[in-house]
């Protein structure tokens, strides 16, 4: 599986650090919508779902949490924690949240609206789906 991680503008000095992407620009999709994720309790996992056609950014902007991906053949653990990376999870891969850290503040900028006909929520019914991809 070919992990892609963005490593976005920064622009860093003895004041701080600023980072900003431009839509088109920085990724290779229009945002549609952007949502965060926050405030996880200790020991949680979310996400446990794939995507028929979403492209996604995920910016671990305060903290860190860790990913799991898989593409129905591999799977990759990733621990996201740089405000200015972005790690891409597009269609096709299953994707697990955890590992958060108290002050996680995990930023998502996503190619389209919310459609829940779009996620699959069932493993099973994901490596069906997956089955003749690889
Ligand atoms: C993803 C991972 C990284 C909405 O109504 N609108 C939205 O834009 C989103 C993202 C969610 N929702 C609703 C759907 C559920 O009732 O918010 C609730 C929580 O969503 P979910 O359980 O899907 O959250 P996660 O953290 O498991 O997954 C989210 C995204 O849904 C998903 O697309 O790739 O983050």
């Amino acid at each position: 599986m070919e992990i892609v991680i963005k490593k976005f503008n920064e622009r860093k000095n003895e004041t701080g650090a600023l980072t900003f992407l431009e839509d088109e620009r920085d990724i290779p999709f229009s945002i549609k919508r952007i949502y965060y994720i926050y405030d996880v309790a200790a020991g949680e996992r979310r996400g446990f779902h794939a995507h028929k056609t979403l492209h996604q950014y995920l910016i671990c902007i305060s903290g860190s949490c860790k990913v799991l991906l898989d593409n129905a053949k591999e799977k990759i653990d990733m621990q996201l924690y740089d405000p200015s990376e972005g790690l891409y999870v597009g269609p096709g891969v299953w994707h697990e949240m955890y590992d958060f850290s108290n002050d996680c503040v995990l930023l998502v900028l996503a190619s389209d609206y919310y459609n829940e006909s779009d996620y699959i929520r069932n493993y099973n019914d994901f490596i069906e789906y997956m089955k003749g991809a690889h």
